[in-house]
């Protein structure tokens, strides 16, 4: 098993040197947090690990063999190559034009220009082409960022027992925002992650953002976290990324440091040092950062000449205008700061827009009293991280916008609002008066937390979540063995009993009652099934329902949950005599709650009332189901009748009536072989059933059950290959249903 890795940007960059490709280590969060988890002892399984992604350049295609050769040799990575257009449309269009903007919340800079939405797609799908070549039976696959939001999805409809994880850097927002986009673009983002087994985010608020928007967009609900869809589960969980704090606090203790941190203290003398550190984007805050400074050195005339703002600004999307104008705005600022307060002495701000190499900014971390991490909007921001690993001495004030995914962890920070000038620079000037005693606890404090969970611990987390998964599903399903020896068991029988579900199983869900019916291949293998074996169709339907679709059919029939029954080429009978007289309360109490919920309805059966809420928006059905199912159990607990939850439906039952009291009939009847197949309603006529039953639960949950299979396509599946089986059998010569 090997692990790969796909993100945008390969580890490595290619830079065109004199007639040759040279190549440079990636910068950013995500390649030196992953590459530092792969040189770890703890990291990459021993079977290795191969890094997917984009070179950083458009290689001409006569040396594209060449590059991709130093690249797997050199550095296990895999390049994806791309043309300029691609990138055009991929990259600088719907990544940094559209997801960008829209999951930092700015959505007036959001572009919905189609050609990049094509571009993404193509994108993604040059990436799932180059996954695929280089995965091989039993691997991991971890995607990384929002640059591929689709490729989950793409590689599971390729090979569907890949198993990929999925980690979104950015904050994923709010549904407010996420909805946003045009509903055929939102729906496939949220498709194509829910590809993955395992979907990681780097707070509990995002987490709970995309399960909302996964709820209320693609209609699925979730059990702590865990997403059931049709044929499998997805866990969405909370993985903050770490850091390599080791290696930042040995080598801020070092004397390397020490020596670069005293040439860098020699000219500011006595001045105490307040730094700043980001690459140039809109999210980062850097004008209200500035603005903030400006008005601390308003307010506290004091303080001029006595401390000096370090602003490392590292150029990015330098080709994008709206970069360019951001970059004179900040040039501006610092002009206009500058020249108000600085004097022949004294400069309050010592500006630098260029790349640092990492040697440079421990030493920097480890010197500066202040260290100002202020962005609208940040996923985690790992420079904050990085700044408390780099003080050893428990020294410095980190100060932290509440809008950094990295505040839900570093809670002693000086936590502020972004927006909040004024108060930022109050905050300035308390960081840089806060007692010594104050300022080491908080320090140790998030030191002690950082240490815990570094990048190791993180990747590590993940990974083994996705492996762990796995496992445990694998564990429930009817596994090809089981299946086989199921077949042999039908087989040699001599007496065969089919018991299923209708809704659910047979067919699938559907958003009203009356568009689930049977298809014309459906009752062709139940017909198929019936020439070898009794078949009982258990629905909750009523019984002009299953007359109308199953009439012809030489099936024995339960309707109403157990109200009724029919057996084989007889009428339909009730198993007690039963009161209605109790329905006109229920009903009249349902359609109450049918107009605090549009999209609910109710469905009068002869001796049951259901109300269902399928199309029905989730958000408000949620709460209304928990008071609707309140006031039913109250209004029913002195009666003989039952309140019964399925799968977004609420039904009220007599007691008499049960799916299970109705099944024991047809059980009692010396079969040899019984086959017992439903869904959640099904639970009490599991439980029921001997040991030696076949049931099968459609869908991955706990279950009563022996065995789950997937969903409902799988149950399908099953009873087909059941049809073309009992083909080669013995009719059934003396029904036992009769
Ligand atoms: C995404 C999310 C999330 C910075 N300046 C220089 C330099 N850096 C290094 C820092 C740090 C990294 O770059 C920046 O970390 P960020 O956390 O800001 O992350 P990004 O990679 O920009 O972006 C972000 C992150 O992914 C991880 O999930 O935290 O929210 O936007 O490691 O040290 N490195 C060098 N010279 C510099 O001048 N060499």
């Amino acid at each position: 098993m090997k692990l790969i890795i796909v993100s945008n940007r390969l580890p490595v960059s290619l830079r065109r040197g004199q007639g040759n490709w040279e190549f440079d280590e990636s910068p950013g969060g995500l390649a030196s947090g992953l590459r530092a988890y792969l040189r770890s002892p703890a990291g990459a399984p021993a079977s290795g690990y191969v890094w997917v992604g984009w070179p950083g350049a458009t290689v001409e295609a006569e040396m594209q063999t060449e590059v991709s050769c130093r690249c797997r040799e050199e550095y296990c990575a895999c390049p994806v190559f791309l043309s300029r257009e691609e990138t055009e449309d991929f990259y600088e269009g719907f990544c940094n034009n559209t997801l960008w903007p829209l999951f930092h919340y700015f959505p007036s800079k959001v572009s919905y220009d189609e050609n990049g939405w094509a571009g993404y797609e193509r994108v993604n799908r040059a990436f799932a082409e180059q996954v695929l070549e280089v995965a091989e039976p039993g691997d991991l696959v971890w995607v990384h960022d929002y640059h591929l939001l689709l490729l989950p999805a793409l590689l599971r409809e390729k090979v569907p027992g890949l198993r990929v994880g999925y980690f979104l850097h950015i904050p994923f927002p709010s549904y407010e925002m996420f909805r946003m986009l045009p509903d055929a673009w939102r729906t496939r983002l949220l498709r194509g992650m829910l590809g993955a087994d395992v979907v990681g985010f780097h707070t509990h608020d995002y987490t709970q953002y995309f399960l909302k928007s996964v709820r209320r967009i693609l209609g699925h609900e979730h059990d702590m976290g865990r997403i059931m869809l049709s044929d499998r589960q997805v866990a969405v969980d909370t993985f903050p990324m770490g850091i390599e704090f080791g290696s930042f606090e040995t080598r801020a203790a070092g004397a390397g440091a020490a020596r670069a941190r005293e040439e860098l203290l020699r000219p500011l003398g006595d001045s105490r040092i307040v730094l700043s550190i980001d690459r140039l984007d809109y999210t980062k805050g850097i004008t209200n950062r500035l603005m903030a400074y400006d008005r601390f050195l308003d307010m506290n005339p004091d303080w001029r000449g006595k401390v000096v703002l370090l602003m490392i600004v590292v150029p990015s999307r330098t080709g994008v205008e709206d970069y360019q104008r951001m970059k004179m705005r900040t040039d501006e600022l610092v002009g206009q700061i500058n020249g108000r307060f600085g004097t022949l002495t004294w400069t309050p701000i010592i500006y630098q827009y260029r790349s640092l190499p990492q040697e440079q900014l421990i030493p920097l971390y480890s010197a500066s009293d202040v260290m100002l991490v202020t962005p609208m909007r940040d996923g985690m921001n790992l420079v904050a991280k990085e700044y408390v690993a780099s003080r050893p001495d428990d020294g410095g004030v980190l100060i932290l916008s509440e809008m950094a995914g990295a505040a839900s962890e570093l809670g002693e920070a000086t936590i502020v609002n972004p927006n909040d000038v004024p108060a930022m620079a109050r905050a300035i000037k308390a960081a840089l008066e806060m007692p010594t005693e104050i300022r080491q606890r908080n320090m140790a404090a998030m030191r002690e937390r950082l240490r815990r969970y570094d990048v190791v611990r993180w990747a590590g987390e993940f990974l083994e979540a996705l492996q762990e998964d796995r496992t445990r599903l694998d564990r429930r399903l009817l596994s090809p063995t089981n299946r086989a020896r199921l077949f042999e068991r039908f087989r040699t029988a001599a007496r065969r009993l089919v018991v299923c579900d209708y809704d659910g199983t047979l067919v699938p869900l559907r958003s009203s009652p009356g568009l689930a019916r049977p298809d014309g291949a459906l009752l062709a293998t139940l017909d198929g099934l019936a020439h070898a074996a009794d078949v009982v169709i258990v629905s909750g339907r009523s019984r002009a329902d299953l007359d109308g679709w199953f009439g012809g059919l030489d099936v024995a029939l339960v309707a109403e949950h157990g109200a009724w029954f029919r057996e084989r080429s007889a009428g339909w009978s009730r198993p007690a005599v039963l009161a209605d007289d109790w329905k006109a309360k229920v009903r009249d109490l349902m359609e109450r709650y049918v107009d605090r919920l549009p999209g609910a309805f109710v469905e009068d059966k002869e001796y049951t009332v259901a109300w269902h809420f399928r199309r029905a928006d989730p958000e408000p059905a949620a709460i209304r189901i928990r008071e609707l199912a309140d006031h039913l159990i109250s209004l029913t607990e002195t009666s003989d009748l039952k309140v019964i939850e399925g799968d977004k439906v609420i039904e009220v039952k007599p007691s008499a009536v049960s799916k299970t009291g109705c099944c024991q009939r047809f059980l009692a009847r010396g079969h040899d072989f019984v086959l017992a197949m439903g869904d959640v309603t099904d639970e009490e006529l599991f439980k029921s059933l001997p040991e030696n039953v076949y049931s099968v639960r459609v869908g991955l949950s706990h279950s009563y059950a022996r065995f789950n299979v997937a969903g409902q396509g799988q149950a399908r599946g099953l009873l087909e290959s059941l049809a073309a089986l009992a083909a080669e059998l013995a009719p059934v010569t003396s029904p036992a249903l009769s």
